[in-house]
C-alpha cells in the first residue's frame, strides 16, 4: 500500500499495556509501539470471566490512534481453552515436556470453539485493507477461523514459546489439525531457527509438504512463509530505567544485604520451563565444589507466581521452596542465608537496579522461546563495570548471545562450574563479553522485531500466495 500504511490489527491473548510505564512486557513494548505509530486494533481476552463469556459486549478503550478491544470467557472457556489445551497441553507438549501433558478431547473442542469465537467476534471490526497479526499458542486456528468467516487480507502468526520437533507433537491427537489450521496465515513466524525447523519438518514428514529451501513451503497447494524472528526489548528505554530513583534504590538494596557478597540472581515466572530446580541445585553444587563461595556468593530468585491454579505450579512452589529451605538448613550461618526466594512482582524500573546490582544473572531454563530476561541484564549493566550472563543452551536467546557462558541446565556440575567461572571472571573479559551482548540487544530491539515480521507479511500475498486453497479447513 503506497498512500495510506494499512490498519494493524493485533490479536493476542492479553491486551496492552499501549505505554512502558514500568510494567509493560517485551511482547507489549514492541507492539504498542508499531500500533502507536500507525493506529489500529488490539483485540483479546478482557482478564474476566462472565456467564455471557465470548458472547459478552464488546469492551473498548481508545488510546491515541489505537481501539483496545476485549471480550470475555465463560468458566467452561477459562477452564478448557486457557487452563486446559492452552496451559496444560500445549505449553508442556511445546516445551519438549511430554512427560507432563495432558490431552483431553473436551478442553480440545473448547479451544477450538474459542478460537472460532473470537474470530466470529473480531470479523466484523475488520475488512479486507486491514493487516492482522495473530499471536501466540492460544490462537494456532483462529487464521483459518477468519479465513472461513471471508477474511482475505494478509495474516500472519508469531509464536512467543517453542515449536517442538514432529516426533514430540505427534503425541498430540490432534497435531495434523491444528498445523495445518496454521497453514492459513500467509507468514508464520517463529523466535529460532530450531522452531522454524521443526516445524518445516512436521509439515514435510507428517503433511507431505515440499520445503522450497527459501523460507517457503507448500502443502496441498497452499504455500507460506516461515521464518525466525529473534524478539528483543526496548534496549535503551530499559537502559534508562536502570538509572532511575526508583532502580538505584533498589540495586542499593540488593547490595546492602549482601554485604559485600557476590549476587547472583535469576528472575523468572514461577514455571516448570524456566530451571528452577535445576538451578538451584547447581547453587548447592557450587558451594560443594567450590567451597571458597560458602559465605561469600549468595544467590536471590525473584520468580512471581503465575498459573497457580494448575497442580504443576503448585508443586513446583513447594518444590523450590523445599529445596531452597534445605540448602539454607545445609550451609547457612549466622550471618550468611545462601538462598532467598521471592515470589512477587516487581516494577520494571525495580527489576533493572535488581539486575544491575547483580555480579551473576542465571538464565536456564530447561527450554524457552527467547527468554527476555538475558536480554534485560545485558541492557542493565553498568558498561564500565558489567556483570555475566549465564545461559542456558536451550534457551531461544542463545543463538543470538553466544557471548554468555553457555550451560547444560540439566548439569548441576556444568552450572556451578559456569557459576565458579562467572564469579571469578576478570573486568577485562567481563567488559569483552559485555560490550558484545550488549551490541547484539541494542542491535535487534523489539521495534525491529515487529517492523521485520510486518515487512514480511507485507511482502505476501494475501490469502491466496498459491493457485490453491487458500483455506486450509481442519
Ligand atoms: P515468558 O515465559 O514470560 O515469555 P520472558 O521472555 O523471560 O518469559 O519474559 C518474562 C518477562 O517478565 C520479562 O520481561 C521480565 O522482566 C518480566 N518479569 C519476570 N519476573 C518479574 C517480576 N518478579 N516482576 C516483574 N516482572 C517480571 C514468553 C516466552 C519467552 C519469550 C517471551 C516473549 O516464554 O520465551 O521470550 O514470551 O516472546
Amino acid at each position: 500500500m503506497t498512500d495510506r500504511q494499512k490498519r494493524l490489527v493485533v490479536v493476542s491473548n492479553r491486551v496492552g499495556p499501549l505505554s512502558d510505564e514500568g510494567k509493560a512486557g517485551g511482547l507489549a513494548v514492541g507492539l504498542a509501539d508499531a500500533l502507536r505509530r500507525r493506529g489500529g486494533l488490539w483485540f483479546g481476552w478482557s482478564g474476566e470471566v462472565s456467564t455471557q463469556g465470548t458472547f459478552s459486549e464488546l469492551k473498548t478503550e481508545i488510546v491515541g490512534s489505537t481501539a483496545m478491544v476485549t471480550i470475555d470467557l465463560n468458566e467452561e472457556e477459562l477452564q478448557g481453552f486457557y487452563f486446559g489445551y492452552a496451559n496444560k497441553s500445549l505449553w508442556p507438549l511445546l516445551h519438549y515436556r511430554l512427560d507432563i501433558a495432558q490431552f483431553d478431547r473436551q478442553s480440545d473442542r473448547i479451544y477450538r470453539s474459542v478460537n472460532q469465537r473470537f474470530a466470529a467476534r473480531l470479523s466484523p471490526q475488520i475488512d479486507g485493507n486491514d493487516i492482522v497479526w495473530v499471536h501466540d499458542y492460544h490462537f494456532f486456528y483462529l487464521g483459518s477461523e477468519l479465513r472461513q468467516c471471508g477474511f482475505g487480507g494478509r495474516l500472519g502468526f508469531f509464536l512467543h514459546i517453542p515449536f517442538c520437533p514432529p516426533e514430540i507433537l505427534t503425541a498430540l491427537p490432534s497435531s495434523h489439525d491444528l498445523v495445518r489450521a496454521m497453514l492459513a496465515y500467509d507468514v508464520i513466524g517463529f523466535q529460532t531457527e530450531v522452531d522454524r525447523r521443526n516445524f518445516v519438518a512436521f509439515c514435510v514428514q507428517e503433511l507431505g509438504g515440499e520445503d522450497f529451501g527459501d523460507g517457503r513451503i507448500r502443502v496441498r497447494g497452499r504455500t507460506v512463509r516461515v521464518s525466525a524472528f529473534p524478539i528483543g526489548i526496548d534496549a535503551e528505554g530499559f537502559a534508562d530505567f536502570a538509572l532511575t530513583p526508583e532502580a538505584v534504590e533498589h540495586e542499593d538494596m540488593v547490595r546492602d544485604i549482601a554485604h559485600g557478597r557476590h549476587q547472583i540472581v535469576g528472575v523468572d515466572r514461577l514455571d516448570y520451563s524456566k530451571g528452577i530446580i535445576e538451578r538451584l541445585r547447581g547453587f548447592e553444587q557450587l558451594l560443594e565444589d567450590y567451597p571458597e563461595n560458602r559465605g561469600a556468593s549468595q544467590f536471590l530468585q525473584v520468580a512471581p507466581l503465575s498459573r497457580s491454579e494448575l497442580d504443576a505450579y503448585a508443586e513446583l512452589r513447594n518444590e523450590v521452596e523445599q529445596l531452597a529451605g534445605n540448602i539454607n538448613g545445609r550451609f547457612a550461618t549466622l550471618d550468611w542465608t545462601p538462598v532467598q526466594i521471592m515470589t512477587r512482582g516487581f516494577t520494571r524500573r525495580a527489576l533493572a537496579g535488581i539486575y544491575r546490582a547483580a555480579r551473576v544473572c542465571m538464565v536456564t531454563p530447561l527450554r524457552d522461546g527467547m527468554n527476555l530476561v538475558a536480554k534485560e541484564y545485558i541492557a542493565a549493566q553498568d558498561v564500565r563495570d558489567p556483570g555475566v550472563l549465564v545461559l542456558s543452551r536451550f534457551a531461544g536467546a542463545r543463538e543470538e548471545l553466544a557471548e554468555a557462558l553457555i550451560v547444560n541446565p540439566y548439569s548441576s556440575e556444568d552450572v556451578a562450574r559456569a557459576m565458579q567461572r562467572a564469579l571469578t571472571m576478570s573486568l577485562a573479559e567481563r567488559l569483552e563479553r559485555h560490550a558484545a551482548l550488549r551490541k547484539t540487544v541494542f542491535g535487534n530491539t523489539a521495534a525491529h522485531w515487529c517492523a521485520a515480521f510486518l515487512n514480511a507479511l507485507e511482502d505476501e500475498a494475501p490469502g491466496a500466495s498459491s493457485e490453491g486453497d487458500p483455506v486450509i479447513a481442519p
